[in-house]
C-alpha cells in the first residue's frame, strides 16, 4: 500500500489517520475471512480487491477523472447506476461501515442517530475515505428522516444533490419518481457537460443487468443445500459489488459460480448437513461490517440468504433492456428501481411477502433480524416480519445493535436461538 501514499495525499487524504484505519482491516478480515476452512478457489478475487481496496480501485477512479469522467458516490440502492455510467461516470457506494471519527460526527449528529449515518459522516469529516475525496458529486435520496438531514450537514463540506424519493407506491408517486429520475439525467449531464445518448444508456443498462444477473446467479446457488458458499462470502461480495468496475465483478462472480456449480455437483459444501440455514433481514452492511453474520456462522448456523441491501435488495430487479429512447429506458429504470421493497416505504407489505417466499426458497430454519440502533424504519417494520413469521411456525431473533463490539453478547443470544432451532 506505500505506493499509494502519494495518491491519497493528491486526494487530500489525513495519511496520518488513514494509515490508522489500514492496520485495523487485515486482522478483522483475517478472523472473520481467511480463517474460513474450504473456501472456494475464486473467492481469491475478492480477497485481493479488499486487500486493495484503498489501493487498486482508487488508482483506476484517479486515472477515469484524468480522461475527462467523474465519480459520483451514493448512499442507497435506489439511485439508478446507469444514468451514472451513461454520463461518464462511476457510481461508488459511500456507507460506512465502522465507527470513525464518532467525537467528530457527534458535533454535527444527536447521539441516537444509527451507527450507518454517524460513519458515513464520520469517514468525510476525518478524510479517511479515498472514494469520497474522488467523487465530484454526492447523490442523497430522501429515504429515512436521518439521511435527509445528513446530506444538510454533509452540503457543508461536499456538491450534494438530493433525489427525492416517494413513501407510498401509488400512481402519483411513480410520476414523482420518473421526474425525479429525469431531473437526476439532468444534473448529471450539467456534471459532465454532455448529453445522455440513447446508445451510452442502452449500454449501461446492459451492463449494471450483467452485474444483476451474475449476483441473482450466486444467489441462486445459495439454495443448494448443505451450502456451497459461506453467507460471509456471499456479504463480502454483495458489498464490493458497490465499489468495483461492473464489467469485471460480473466476469469474477461468473467465474465463482461455475465453481460453486461444481462443488455442488460434488456433493462439496461448507459447514455441515446439519447446520442450521439462516435467514438475514435488516439494515444494510457495509464494509467492513461482517459482525452479525460472522457471529451467526461462527456459531455452527449457515447465512443461506439475506435480504438486506448490501444483498438481494440490491441486485433483485433488472431493467427492461428493450426500450429505445432516452425517455422510454428513464420510464423503464424508474419503473425497476420502485420495485425495491426498503421500509422507509408504507405500506410496505411486498418485503414481508418476499421474506415468506425466501424461507421457502432457501429452506430457512430461522431468521436473524438485524437492525441498527435508532432505525425507525427498520426496527419498526421488524413487527409486521416477526407476526407474519410467526404465523408461518418461523422463529425469528430481533438483534438491535450498532457498530461497537457487541459480538460476545450477540452470541449469546444467537446460541440460545440456534439451540431452541435444532
Ligand atoms: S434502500 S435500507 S440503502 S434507505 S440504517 S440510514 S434506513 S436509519 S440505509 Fe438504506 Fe436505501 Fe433503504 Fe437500502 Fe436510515 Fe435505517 Fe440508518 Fe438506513
Amino acid at each position: 500500500m506505500d505506493e499509494y501514499h502519494q495518491m491519497w495525499a493528491d486526494l487530500g487524504m489525513n495519511l496520518e489517520a488513514h494509515d490508522g484505519l489500514l492496520a485495523v482491516l487485515p486482522p478483522l478480515f483475517e478472523q472473520v475471512y481467511l480463517s474460513q476452512e474450504g473456501r472456494p478457489a475464486r473467492m481469491s478475487y475478492f480477497d485481493m480487491v479488499f486487500s486493495e481496496i484503498h489501493g487498486m480501485r482508487i488508482k483506476e477512479l484517479v486515472n477515469h477523472k484524468k480522461a475527462g469522467g467523474t465519480v459520483v458516490g451514493c448512499y442507497c440502492t435506489y439511485v439508478p447506476e446507469e444514468l451514472i455510467l451513461a454520463s461518464g461516470g462511476i457510481a461508488v457506494g459511500l456507507c460506512g461501515g465502522a465507527d470513525v471519527a464518532p467525537e467528530e460526527a457527534a458535533k454535527y449528529l444527536p447521539a441516537n442517530t444509527c451507527a450507518l449515518i454517524k460513519s458515513a459522516l464520520g469517514f468525510k469529516l476525518a478524510g479517511v475515505c479515498p472514494y469520497y475525496e474522488s467523487c465530484d458529486l454526492l447523490v442523497g435520496e430522501t429515504t429515512c428522516d436521518g439521511k435527509k438531514k445528513f446530506y444538510e450537514i454533509l452540503s457543508d463540506f461536499a456538491d450534494v444533490y438530493v433525489m427525492e424519493l416517494p413513501q407510498k407506491k401509488n400512481e402519483r408517486d411513480r410520476k414523482l419518481w420518473r421526474e425525479e429520475v429525469g431531473d437526476l439525467q439532468a444534473r448529471l449531464e450539467e456534471l459532465s457537460g454532455k448529453p445522455i445518448e440513447a446508445g451510452e444508456l442502452k449500454k449501461a443498462i446492459k451492463v449494471v443487468n450483467d452485474k444483476r444477473r451474475a449476483l441473482l446467479r450466486l444467489a441462486g446457488l445459495r439454495k443448494t443445500n448443505p451450502s456451497v458458499i459461506s453467507g460471509r462470502d456471499a456479504l463480502l461480495i454483495n458489498q464490493i459489488a458497490f465499489n468495483d468496475d461492473p464489467r469485471r465483478l460480473a466476469v469474477k462472480v461468473n467465474e465463482l459460480c461455475a465453481e460453486l456449480e461444481k462443488r455442488a455437483a460434488k456433493g462439496d459444501s461448507i459447514g455441515g448437513a446439519t447446520s442450521p440455514r439462516i435467514l438475514l433481514a435488516g439494515c444494510p452492511m457495509a464494509i467492513p461490517n461482517w459482525k452479525v453474520a460472522n457471529v451467526i456462522e461462527t456459531s455452527g448456523a449457515v447465512v443461506a440468504m439475506d435480504e438486506i441491501c448490501t444483498g438481494l435488495r440490491y441486485f433483485n430487479h433488472l431493467v427492461d433492456e428493450g426500450s429505445g429512447s432516452v425517455d422510454e429506458m428513464l420510464d423503464s429504470i424508474a419503473e425497476s428501481y420502485l420495485d425495491i421493497d426498503c421500509a422507509v416505504f408504507t405500506p410496505n407489505d411486498e418485503r414481508v411477502e418476499n421474506i415468506l417466499s425466501l424461507v421457502d426458497d432457501y429452506a430457512i430454519d430461522g431468521v436473524v433480524y438485524a437492525a441498527l440502533q435508532s432505525c425507525d424504519p427498520y426496527t419498526v417494520e421488524a413487527y409486521k416480519v416477526g407476526k407474519a413469521l410467526e404465523a408461518k411456525g418461523v422463529p425469528m431473533l430481533y438483534v438491535e445493535t450498532d457498530y461497537s463490539d457487541d459480538s460476545g453478547q450477540i452470541a449469546t443470544r444467537v446460541q440460545a436461538f440456534l439451540e431452541m432451532i435444532r
